[in-house]
C-alpha cells in the first residue's frame, strides 16, 4: 500500500517535470499506517465536523496527500487530477491549497505554518469539546512535519504553546530524514528534537519510520498520552530510489526515467505509470470506508440532540450569526449617540468586545502578552487553559507568529471566530500567517493597537510607519483604521461579517474625539470611505481625506480653510479595500470632484495616490518616528491641521 503512494508520487512529478518525490516516498509508510488504521475521516464527507484533522505541514510533499486522497476514494481526486499535478486548473497544485482541494485542511508550503495551524485546530477542538461535549466533538489533529518545519522559529512558538496548553490530542509525526535542500541537515543543525519537544512539555519518542508496527505502536501510545506527542520517525528520503534515495537529489526534482525504472525494480512494483494493482487499490478503498459507521453514528447523536442545542452547534459551525450582531452593534451606537465618548479607539474596541463577546460566544480572543495594552480581553471572558478549555481568552505569551498561525488553524477548524492582540508594529512578526489567512480566505481578526507615532514615548522601534501600506498590499486583507468610537464599532461589525477573509483593526493608544455625533443606523464604514462633513456654501474646492486619529486633524483643517474662505469637505477613509471594491461610479462619488485633494495619515504616503492622485497633497511620515510625548511628535513631524491647510493652499 505504501508503494502505491511512492509510485504515484514518482510518476506525477515526472509527468509534471517538477515537484518533490522525496518526502512522499520517504513518509509513505507513516501515511499508510496513519490513514489506513488510525485517522478518523470519511471521503464521502470531507467536511464532517468530527473528523480527525491531518495537516501536511511540509507542503512541498503535496503528492503524498494527493496520492492518499485518491487511493482512499475522495471523489474529486481522480487519477486524471493526479496526472495533471501542478497544472493550471487542476486540484493538485504544487503545494496543497485549502478550499481548492477537498480533504486539504490548510494551505501549506511556507514551512512551519502547518504545524502552528494544527495547534490552533487542536485548541478549537478542545474548546468546542468543553462546550458541546465529547459526544459531538472528539477528534485528534495529526501533523506530518519535516526538518524544515522544525527548523523554522515559528515551530518553537507553536510547540511551546501546545505543550503549555497540554493539547494531548495533537500528534506530530516528524519525517526525520536528515536531509534538506542543501544536503544533510547536519550542515546547519544539531538540535535534538526529541529533547526539544520534551522540554516544551510534550511526550516525544524516536522510531523507525519504515516499520509499520513501530509506527502503529507509537501512535497508539500517543493517543493515550496526556500531553501532545512528537513521534520522530527516522526515514530515508526518496525511499526506494536506489541512487537518489537518501540524498537531497530526491528532494525537489523529478527522478528521471532510469531512476524511476530502477526504483520500481527495487520496490518490486511492476505496474505501469499511474496504475495501481487491483488488490492494493481495493485495500486502500476499504481503508477509506472503514470510518463510515462512526460518521453515521455521530450524525445520529447530532440528530438526537435537543433542538436548541443542535441549532446552536450547527450555527457556530456555519459561522453565521442571526440578527444578534446587528442588534448588539445598534445598541452600542445608540449609547454612543446618547453620550459621546472621547476615548482611544483601543478602548472603544474594548467596549465593543464587552458587548460582542457576550452576544457571540464563538469569539475566541487573545493577546501576545499585551492584554492590558490591546484591550482585547472583555470583562466576562474566562481564560482558556488546561485542563478547562471552556474559556474564550488565550494568553498566547510573547508569540505573535504562532498566535496568528494558530488563529488560522482555529478558523479552518470552524466553530470559533478567532481574534488577537498585539502592537501594529509587530504585524511584521505575524505577516506570513496573515498572508495565508488572506490566501485561504479565513475570517481571522487581528486587533493591532498603538498604530502610529501617536503611541509616543516608546519611540521609533515601536512606531509603525510603513505598516499600514504594507498590510494594505496583501490581497483580500481588510485593513480597518477607525477614527473614533462609532467607527470602531462599525469596523468590528464589518470584520465579523467578513466571512471570507481576514481583517486588521489598527487602533490608537491615544485618546481621540468622537466625530460621529448623533445616531445613524447605517454602517457608514461599509463603503470603505464616506463624506463625514460636506463643504459649506457651494461645491468643495478641497477634499480632505484621513484615516484613524488623523481624521480629527482634517476636521480642524477644514475649519481653518473656511476661515480663509476656502470650501473643503472631509472624507473619512477607514478601509481602502472596501473603497476600492466599490463600483467605479460610487467610488468616484466618494472621492469627489474637488480640484484639490489632500490626505493626512500618520504613516507613509504609499497607496494614497489611488485616492488623491499623484498630484494630491499628503501629510504624513517620510521616515521613522522618535521617542517623545505624542503631541510633540505630531508637531515635530508636521502631522498637524496647519500642515494640512498648507498642503491645500500650496495647490490653490
Ligand atoms: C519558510 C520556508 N522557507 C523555505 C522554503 C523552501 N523549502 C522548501 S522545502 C525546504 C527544506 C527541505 O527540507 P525538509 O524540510 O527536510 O524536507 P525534505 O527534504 O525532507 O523533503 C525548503 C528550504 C519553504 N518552503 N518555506
Amino acid at each position: 500500500m505504501a508503494n502505491a503512494i511512492r509510485a504515484l508520487a514518482m510518476d506525477a512529478v515526472e509527468q509534471a517535470k517538477s515537484g518533490h518525490p522525496g518526502l512522499p516516498m520517504g513518509a509513505a509508510n507513516i501515511a499508510t499506517v496513519l490513514f489506513s488504521r488510525f485517522l478518523k475521516f470519511d471521503p464521502a464527507d470531507p467536511t464532517w465536523p468530527d473528523r480527525d484533522r491531518f495537516v501536511l505541514s511540509a507542503g512541498h510533499g503535496s503528492m503524498l496527500l494527493y496520492a492518499v486522497l485518491y487511493l482512499l476514494g475522495y471523489k474529486a481526486m481522480t487519477i486524471e487530477e493526479i496526472k495533471r499535478f501542478r497544472q493550471l486548473g487542476s486540484i493538485t497544485p504544487g503545494h496543497p491549497e485549502h478550499g481548492h482541494t477537498p480533504g486539504v485542511e490548510t494551505t501549506t508550503g511556507p514551512l512551519g505554518q502547518g504545524l502552528a495551524n494544527a495547534v490552533g485546530m487542536a485548541i478549537a477542538e478542545r474548546h468546542l469539546a468543553s462546550v458541546f461535549g465529547s459526544d459531538l466533538v472528539d477528534h485528534s489533529t495529526f501533523v506530518l512535519a519535516s526538518d524544515g518545519d522544525l527548523m523554522e522559529g515559528l515551530s518553537q512558538e507553536a510547540i511551546a504553546l501546545a505543550g503549555h496548553l497540554r493539547l494531548h490530542k495533537l500528534i506530530v509525526l516528524y519525517d526525520d530524514n536528515g536531509i534538506s535542500i542543501d544536503g544533510a541537515t547536519a550542515l546547519a543543525d544539531s538540535v535534538d528534537q526529541v529533547k526539544r519537544f520534551e522540554s516544551a512539555g510534550w511526550a516525544a519518542t524516536r522510531i523507525d519510520g519504515h516499520d509499520p508496527a513501530a509506527i502503529a505502536r507509537a501512535i497508539e501510545a500517543a493517543r493515550e498520552s496526556e500531553r501532545p506527542s512528537l513521534i520522530a520517525c527516522r526515514t530515508t528520503i526518496g525511499f526506494g530510489a536506489p541512487n537518489k534515495g537518501g540524498t537531497e537529489k530526491s528532494h525537489g526534482s523529478p527522478l528521471g526515467a532510469d531512476e524511476i525504472a530502477a526504483a520500481r525494480q527495487q520496490l518490486g512494483w511492476s505496474a505501469p505509470a499511474f496504475e495501481i494493482p487491483a488488490e492494493i487499490f481495493s485495500q486502500w478503498r476499504a481503508a477509506g470506508e472503514r470510518n463510515r459507521p462512526l460518521r453515521l453514528a455521530w450524525e445520529q447523536r447530532l440528530a438526537a440532540l435537543e433542538p436548541s442545542r443542535r441549532g446552536e452547534f450547527l450555527r457556530r459551525l456555519s459561522g453565521e450569526f442571526d440578527e444578534r450582531l446587528a442588534a448588539a452593534v445598534g445598541n452600542l451606537k445608540e449609547s454612543l449617540a446618547q453620550a459621546s465618548k472621547d476615548i482611544a479607539t483601543r478602548a472603544a474596541s474594548e467596549l465593543a468586545l464587552d458587548a460582542l463577546t457576550t452576544t457571540l460566544p464563538e469569539m475566541i480572543g487573545g493577546s501576545a502578552d499585551l492584554t492590558g495594552s490591546n484591550n482585547t480581553r472583555a470583562k466576562t471572558m474566562k481564560v482558556l487553559k488546561a485542563p478547562d478549555y471552556s474559556g474564550t481568552f488565550i494568553h498566547y505569551g510573547v508569540r505573535e507568529h504562532a498566535m496568528a498561525a494558530a488563529m488560522n488553524g482555529m478558523a479552518l477548524h470552524g466553530g470559533v471566530i478567532p481574534y488577537s492582540g498585539t502592537f501594529l508594529m509587530f504585524s511584521d512578526y505575524c505577516r506570513p500567517a496573515i498572508r495565508l489567512a488572506a490566501l485561504m480566505g479565513q475570517r481571522v481578526i487581528f486587533v493591532m493597537t498603538h498604530d502610529s507615532i501617536g503611541l509616543g514615548e516608546d519611540g521609533p522601534t515601536h512606531q509603525p510607519v510603513e505598516h499600514l501600506a504594507a498590510l494594505r498590499a496583501i490581497p483580500k486583507l481588510k485593513v480597518f483604521r477607525p477614527s473614533d468610537a462609532v467607527e470602531t464599532v462599525e469596523c468590528w461589525q464589518l470584520a465579523l461579517q467578513s466571512k471570507d477573509g481576514p481583517s486588521v483593526l489598527a487602533l490608537t493608544r491615544q485618546t481621540v474625539p468622537q466625530l460621529r455625533i448623533g445616531f445613524d443606523a447605517r454602517n457608514r464604514c461599509t463603503s470603505g470611505a464616506y463624506e463625514l462633513i460636506a463643504a459649506e456654501g457651494g461645491a468643495a474646492q478641497v477634499s480632505l481625506f484621513a484615516s484613524g486619529s488623523e481624521l480629527a486633524l482634517a476636521v480642524e483643517a477644514r475649519k481653518l480653510l473656511a476661515a480663509r474662505g476656502i470650501r473643503a469637505r472631509v472624507v473619512s477613509v477607514p478601509c481602502f479595500e472596501l473603497l476600492f471594491a466599490l463600483p467605479q461610479a460610487e467610488r468616484q462619488a466618494v472621492i469627489g470632484t474637488a480640484k484639490i485633494n489632500v490626505a493626512v495619515e500618520a504613516g507613509i504616503r504609499q497607496g494614497w495616490d489611488a485616492i488623491i492622485g499623484s498630484e494630491g497633497g499628503f501629510v504624513g511620515m517620510t521616515g521613522f518616528g522618535a521617542s517623545a510625548p505624542y503631541k510633540d511628535l505630531y508637531r515635530h513631524f508636521g502631522v498637524t491641521a496647519e500642515k494640512v491647510v498648507e498642503a491645500a493652499l500650496n495647490k490653490v
